[in-house]
C-alpha cells in the first residue's frame, strides 16, 4: 500500500480534526486508497509546533511552514491555517508539485483565488478544498434523491447557517473578525459552506442581491493566537474595530432557473452549527438539519395524501457513505466523519487519479460568488456571477 507524507501547517480546530481523520481513515476504509502518514507539522513557534506534533501524532515539528515545502519526502500538503496564508503557501505548494488540500474559504480575494487556480492548473498533482459538511451522508442522500428525480426538478433552495459563538460583544477579535486575515466574516467563514452545499445539490449561481451587517463594530484585542470561538472573554483591555461583517443575507438565481436563498450569522442565540437547507422540487422537498446530522426530512408529491407530510430518513449503511462507516443507522455520525470521509476521497484521487470535489476551481467560484455578494450589498442591487475561466 502506497504510503504518503502529509505536511500540517497549523495545528488548531482544523489541525486536530485532519489528523484525527489520517489515523482513522485506513480503520475506516481498508484496504484505504493509500496510507497517510503524519509526517511534519508547521506551527507558529517551535513551542507550539513541537507539542501540537505531539499530541497529533507527526514525526517532526517545524516553526517554518517552507521547510515543508522545500522537503522531497512530502508529497501532500495539508493547508489548516487562518485564511491568509491559504495563497501564499498553496501556491509555492503546487510550484513545489505537491498535493494539496485546503481548508475553506479557499482564499480572501478573488484574486488570490484565481492565483490559486491557475498554480494547480501548471502542477499535475490533486487539489481539494475542504468543505466537508457536502459529504455528511445524509447530504449525500440529498444529492442522491436529487440526481434520481425524486423531487423533480429543483424550484427553490433555502439555506441557513447560524451559530452563536460570538454573539457577546466581549468575545475577543480574533483572526475571523480582521478583514485582512479572514476576508470577511460570516460571508466567508460560514456562508461559504452553504453556497457550496447549493451548487452541489442544485447548481452554479448566476446571480444575487445581497445584504451584509455589521452590528458589533468593536471587539476586546486578541494579540495573535488561535481563535476561541467565544470561549473566552476580552475583559476591560482595549478594543479595535471589526471590519468584516456579522450577517449576510442573500437571494440567489440559478442557473437552471431555481430560486433560493442564504442566510450566515455567527450571532444568532441558541443556534449552535445550525446548517439547514429546505429545497422544494416539482415532486417533492427535502430538509437537512446538521444540528441532526443522521437524519434526511422527505416528502414526496405522490406520497397518498393521508400520509403526506415530511417524514424521516435515517442514514447507515444503505445510503451514500454508509459502506465504510458504522453498522446500524442513527448510532451517530460525527464532524470526525465527514473529515474522514473527505481524507479518503482525496487520497483516493492521488492513489487512483479519481476526480474529486470541491477543488480550486470550485473554490474560486465560490470566491466569485461571494465578490458578487459583497458588490451587491454596497450597490443595493442584483449582481451577476462571472464563471471561472469564462
Ligand atoms: P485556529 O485559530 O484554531 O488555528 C489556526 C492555527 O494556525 C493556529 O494554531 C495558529 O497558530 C496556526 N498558524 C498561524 N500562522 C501560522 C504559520 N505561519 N505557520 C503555521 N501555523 C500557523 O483556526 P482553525 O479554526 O483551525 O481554522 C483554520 C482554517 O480552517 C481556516 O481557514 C478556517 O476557515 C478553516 N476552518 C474550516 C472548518 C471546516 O468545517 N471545514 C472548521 C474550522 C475552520
Ligand atoms: C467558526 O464559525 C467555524 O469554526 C467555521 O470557521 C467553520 O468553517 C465551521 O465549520 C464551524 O464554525
Amino acid at each position: 500500500m502506497q504510503k504518503l507524507n502529509v505536511g500540517l501547517i497549523g495545528g488548531g480546530f482544523m489541525g486536530k480534526a485532519h489528523s484525527l481523520a489520517y489515523a482513522a481513515m485506513p480503520m475506516f476504509y481498508w484496504p484505504a486508497p493509500a496510507l497517510p502518514i503524519r509526517s511534519v507539522l508547521a506551527e507558529t513557534d517551535a513551542d507550539l509546533a513541537a507539542d501540537a506534533a505531539q499530541r497529533f501524532g507527526f514525526e517532526r515539528a517545524t516553526d517554518d511552514w517552507r521547510t515543508i515545502i522545500d522537503d522531497p519526502d512530502v508529497q501532500v500538503v495539508d493547508i489548516a491555517t487562518p485564511n491568509h496564508l491559504h495563497a501564499e503557501i498553496a501556491i509555492a505548494a503546487a510550484q513545489a508539485g505537491k498535493h494539496i488540500i485546503c481548508e475553506k474559504p479557499l482564499a480572501r480575494t478573488v484574486e488570490e483565488a484565481k492565483a490559486m487556480w491557475e498554480a494547480v492548473k501548471d502542477a499535475d498533482t490533486v487539489n481539494m478544498v475542504a468543505f466537508n459538511y457536502r459529504r455528511t451522508p445524509a447530504v449525500a442522500l440529498a444529492k442522491k434523491y436529487i440526481e434520481e428525480g425524486a423531487i423533480g426538478d429543483i424550484l427553490n433552495f433555502r439555506g441557513t447557517y447560524l451559530q452563536d459563538w460570538s454573539a457577546d460583544p466581549d468575545s475577543p477579535l480574533s483572526w475571523r473578525f480582521q478583514k485582512k486575515i479572514a476576508g470577511s466574516g460570516a460571508l466567508g467563514d460560514i456562508g461559504t459552506h452553504v453556497l457550496d452545499m447549493a451548487r452541489y445539490l442544485v447548481g452554479e449561481i448566476d446571480s444575487v442581491n445581497a445584504l451584509l451587517s455589521t452590528f458589533i463594530k468593536t471587539r476586546p484585542v486578541q494579540s495573535g493566537g488561535a481563535d476561541q470561538l467565544g470561549t473566552s472573554r476580552g475583559g476591560d483591555g482595549p478594543r479595535a474595530d471589526v471590519d468584516v461583517d456579522d450577517e449576510v443575507i442573500t437571494m440567489l438565481r440559478f442557473d437552471n432557473g431555481a430560486v433560493g436563498s442564504m442566510e450566515a450569522t455567527r450571532n444568532a442565540y441558541g443556534r449552535n452549527n445550525y446548517i439547514t437547507f429546505e429545497i422544494h422540487g416539482t415532486k417533492g422537498s427535502i430538509f437537512f438539519n446538521y444540528e441532526r446530522r443522521d437524519e434526511l426530512q422527505v416528502s414526496f408529491a405522490d406520497d397518498p395524501k393521508d400520509r403526506s407530510g415530511f417524514r424521516t430518513v435515517y442514514t447507515g449503511p444503505a445510503t451514500p457513505y454508509g459502506e465504510a462507516l458504522w453498522p446500524i443507522p442513527a448510532l451517530g455520525i460525527g464532524y470526525g466523519e465527514t473529515k474522514i470521509i473527505e481524507a479518503h476521497d482525496f487520497f483516493r484521487a492521488i492513489a487512483d487519479g479519481s476526480p474529486v470535489s470541491p477543488n480550486f476551481a470550485d473554490g474560486y467560484q465560490l470566491a466569485l460568488v461571494e465578490e458578487a455578494i459583497a458588490n451587491s450589498a454596497a450597490s443595493s442591487s442584483w449582481v451577476d456571477v462571472p464563471r471561472v475561466g469564462a
